[in-house]
């Protein structure tokens, strides 16, 4: 499949995807404009006024007065974050950093945290992605993460541990507020923790693969960051019965909005929740 046009030197090469592979995370060069971030800035505040333009997921919780703020599914509710999540060269470049032919949307998270301040609770703990997303049959899901602005270790940026996507791991959290506990938990269970932060210009984008784990600190900044996650799935993935740890069986989100399967199942690539982001679908 040859790049498209627009952008193929922005894409990850040979070099950048072998990185990708070796430490389950890559940081693109910036690849979005201002404009759309400006733009995205503004859903994120229509989205939390109750201003949207669809209710294709339901009508959004309200935000919490302190703390961290976490929406799924706001894309399919803003238009202008739709225009960020939907931007071909986030999809192609997780195309050619995952090996995938076609990527589709798995869902998106927006996320605001506050500058820290005592009782609001906005770490995010360590965890993978693929601990949440046991029903899906594919190992090979990747997040987009986009800051609107530039984010820095004061600012919370999210931290990886290099080279976990090759871990087998328990017990992380992505809503414990305790790093360090999860850090001796994660040393306990043998592994050498390896923690880079995501420093990132506005217009960069971070990658990381479902089993690689991160998490964020405190906002020191002044200012919340403000970002947004989008989860992405290689267009072969399919829903599969799990059960959890508890021996109940698994659910996601996405399970009461897509459309069934004809065998029944949640259609992950329901077209609507989940449309296929790469190659583009001609409108
Ligand atoms: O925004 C953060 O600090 C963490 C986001 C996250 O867990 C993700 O992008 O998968």
């Amino acid at each position: 499949m040859e790049p498209h046009p627009e952008h193929a030197h922005l894409l990850p090469g040979g070099e950048d995807i072998a990185r990708y592979r070796e430490d389950g995370y890559w940081i693109s060069p910036v690849i979005l404009s201002d404009e759309v971030l400006d733009a995205a800035e503004r859903g994120m505040a229509r989205f939390y006024a109750g201003d949207v333009d669809h209710d294709t997921a339901g009508v959004p919780d309200p935000p919490p007065p302190e703390g961290l703020r976490k929406h799924d599914y706001a894309s399919l509710r803003v238009d202008e974050l739709a225009r960020l999540v939907t931007a071909p060269v986030i999809a192609r470049t997780a195309a050619l950093l995952s090996g995938a032919a076609t990527i589709r949307l798995w869902h998106d998270q927006l996320l605001y945290k506050p500058a820290d301040s005592p009782g609001a609770p906005a770490n995010v703990g360590w965890h993978t992605d693929r601990q949440y997303w046991r029903s899906c049959t594919s190992d090979a899901m990747l997040t987009a993460w986009i800051g609107f602005h530039d984010v820095d270790e004061d600012g919370g940026a999210v931290r990886f541990m290099a080279g976990s996507h090759r871990w087998e791991v328990s017990g992380l959290d992505f809503y414990s507020q305790d790093l360090d506990a999860l850090q001796a938990h994660l040393a306990a269970q043998g592994h050498r923790l390896d923690i880079r932060p995501a420093r990132m210009r506005r217009g960069q984008v971070s990658f990381h693969h479902c089993r690689t784990v991160h998490g964020s600190g405190p906002n020191r900044g002044t200012a919340p960051r403000r970002s947004i996650a989008v989860h992405l799935q290689p267009g072969d993935n399919r829903w599969r019965a799990r059960t959890g740890p508890d021996g109940r069986p698994v659910r996601h989100g996405n399970d009461d909005l897509v459309r069934a399967a004809e065998d029944g199942a949640p259609d992950y690539a329901d077209p609507l929740i989940c449309p296929r982001l790469w190659p583009p679908v001609d409108r």
